[in-house]
């Protein structure tokens, strides 16, 4: 790699995983508060430390990681080295995103802040936060232009032939983003900064919570391609197999573009203001959305199974046998796919409406994000930068630092049982999320909730050593002996039939997702405007 671009990818990754520290110690007080074993010190309040953690780690760790693997990527695939514009738009990125983070931190940390990390009205924070988030989003753009820059210059140079699965990916990845941001920018800019100006008086509420959530939903498909991207492509690699099928990889994330975005209202089921029909219609995309993730699923074990059996493997499961479980970069987004079941599983109940019912505002649904996003895509993340950062800084990856990585993931995943599994139960027993009240006045109900709320503690501190061995990790991999460490990108079987061309054609599949948006929002958001009587004045959080 160029040393420039290895530069622009590692600040990416370490800017990342200061923003999981910080989160983490946050997460980690937190879950003490909940199990009433602390009182917070200095006036700190729960809320305000509920949004440092969820905007630092769901959305600061999460973007910053992914950009910079998707620019390393780019560098990787499209012709060995980022082009100067690319590079420079990269930069620039960073550095937009970086001051919003900078700024939205410091109103979160002064209480001016305290909205959440889905910070849609009624509440209303400081409008210096709904700036930093402008820049965020507005940076956030600029690396995407980065990135279509490289991809669209490589095409014009070797124009008919299909480009590579990786840069074809991360496309699609940056393209769903770019799409989403649409929302979270109109309500930012049209409806929190002039309210929290104070230059209108009322806000339309449900409007509010609409436009995020239409981001908020592919948001969480924002985290997750660039592990799917690593199923796909890296551990087909690393395992010694190949990739089981190019034309289905790209048709799945094609799916994703599609269907990841008109189904916001899974997340508002239980809201009065829509109407069943819509509510229903964006029901029925979300299961289609399930879709790539099963053929996901497939097609990682047909690599398994077939990788395994030119190995030799023999019966149902040898396969199995042959994997290598003692390579981190390999063994962590493993236990991210593993876990993916249940969790999977987990999104099909939030998603039906009956069901949603039992589940919605409750401790479940903390559990089922924490197994998602917080261990499928964190953990493959975390088995992504085990090469990825040595592949960068040209270090090599040594067994000391591959032991203490199987180490951090096994960690990983107890404290996420522990915590993860309490929050899913306790959750059906009717424990509500976010909220400060941890004893509810002994209660009957919260007496029986507090074993639960004391194992999530319990998980939570053990999840907070592992954040701490993963930045050991990460700064000792950047200090290991100088050498070669592979970027692992895996060929396609020899049996997998042609890639049809069409999958590259962008005006259509962009043109399927406005439709698709405009059948799924138009009306609704008719009617929430034109019955948006007397608004809201807000709460002003601080
Ligand atoms: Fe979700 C709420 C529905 C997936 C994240 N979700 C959330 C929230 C977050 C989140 C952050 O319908 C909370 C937002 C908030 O603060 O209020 N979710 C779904 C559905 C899916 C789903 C249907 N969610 C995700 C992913 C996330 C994520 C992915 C982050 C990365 N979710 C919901 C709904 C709500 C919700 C409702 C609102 C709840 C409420 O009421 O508030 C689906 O995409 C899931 C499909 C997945 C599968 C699994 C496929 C399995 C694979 C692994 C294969 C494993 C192998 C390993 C090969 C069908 C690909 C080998 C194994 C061997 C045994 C050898």
């Amino acid at each position: 790699f160029d040393r420039r671009d290895s530069r622009l990818v590692i600040t990416h990754i370490v800017f990342a995983f200061i923003a999981l520290l910080i989160g983490g110690i946050a997460g980690l007080l937190q879950g003490l508060v909940r199990g009433g074993m602390i009182q917070l010190p200095a006036g700190i309040g729960y809320y305000q430390l509920l949004t440092a953690h969820g905007v630092l780690m769901a959305l600061v760790f999460t973007t910053f990681f992914i950009i910079g693997f998707l620019y390393s990527a780019a560098a990787k695939t499209l012709g060995g080295k980022l082009l100067p514009v690319a590079r420079n738009l990269g930069w620039l990125g960073f550095m937009h995103m970086a001051f919003g983070t900078l700024l939205a931190t410091v109103m979160i940390l002064l209480n001016k802040a305290t909205v959440l990390y889905t910070f849609y009205a009624p509440m209303k924070a400081s409008p210096f936060f709904y700036v930093a988030l402008v820049f965020v989003v507005v940076g956030s753009w600029m690396s995407g232009f980065g990135l279509f820059y490289q991809y669209r210059v490589w095409r014009r140079e070797h124009k008919g032939k299909l480009s590579p699965l990786l840069a074809f990916m991360a496309v699609v990845t940056m393209l769903m983003w770019q799409i989403a941001t649409i929302g979270v920018a109109l309500e930012v800019l049209l409806q929190l900064i002039p309210w929290s100006f104070g230059w209108v008086e009322t806000i339309n509420v449900m409007l509010s919570r609409t436009l995020f959530w239409y981001f908020g939903h592919p948001l969480v498909y924002f985290w997750l391609l660039p592990a799917y991207m690593c199923w796909y492509v890296m551990i087909p690699k690393i395992i010694g197999g190949k990739i089981f099928s190019d034309a289905l990889a790209r048709l799945s994330f094609i799916l994703f573009l599609l269907f990841s975005i008109p189904v916001g209202f899974h997340h508002q089921l239980m809201e009065p203001g829509i109407s069943p029909f819509w509510k229903y219609l964006q029901v029925v995309l979300t299961f289609m959305v399930v879709i790539p993730s099963l053929m996901t699923a497939f097609s990682l074990f047909a690599t398994f199974e077939i990788s395994g059996r030119e190995k030799g493997a023999k019966g149902l499961f040898g396969w199995w046998k042959m994997l290598p479980w003692k390579d981190v970069r390999f063994f962590a987004p493993f236990v991210g796919m593993l876990v993916f079941i249940p969790a999977g599983a987990g999104g099909l109940i939030n998603a039906s409406n009956q069901m949603n019912a039992v589940v919605h505002n409750t401790l479940w649904v903390t559990g089922h994000f924490h197994l998602t996003v917080a261990t499928s895509v964190a953990l493959t993340f975390f088995g992504i930068t085990y090469w990825l950062v040595p592949a960068m800084a040209g270090r090599t990856l040594t067994p000391r630092m591959n032991q203490l990585g199987i180490i951090q993931t096994i960690l990983w995943a107890i404290g996420m049982f522990f915590m993860s599994g309490s929050m899913h139960t306790v959750g059906l027993f009717g424990s509500p999320r976010r909220t400060a009240y941890t004893t509810y006045g002994e209660h009957p109900d919260a007496v029986f909730w507090m074993p639960y709320h004391v194992a999530m503690a319990i998980g939570g501190t053990i999840l907070f050593v592992a954040v701490l061995l993963m930045i050991y990790n990460l700064f000792a991999l950047m200090r290991t002996p100088q050498g070669y460490t592979e970027y692992p990108v895996a060929e396609v079987t020899e049996h997998a039939e042609a890639t049809p061309r069409l999958f590259e054609r962008w005006g259509v599949w962009i043109s399927l997702v406005v439709v698709l948006i405009l059948l799924a929002y138009t009306v609704p958001v008719m009617d929430m405007i034109r019955h948006d009587v007397p608004g809201s004045k807000g709460f002003v959080t601080w």
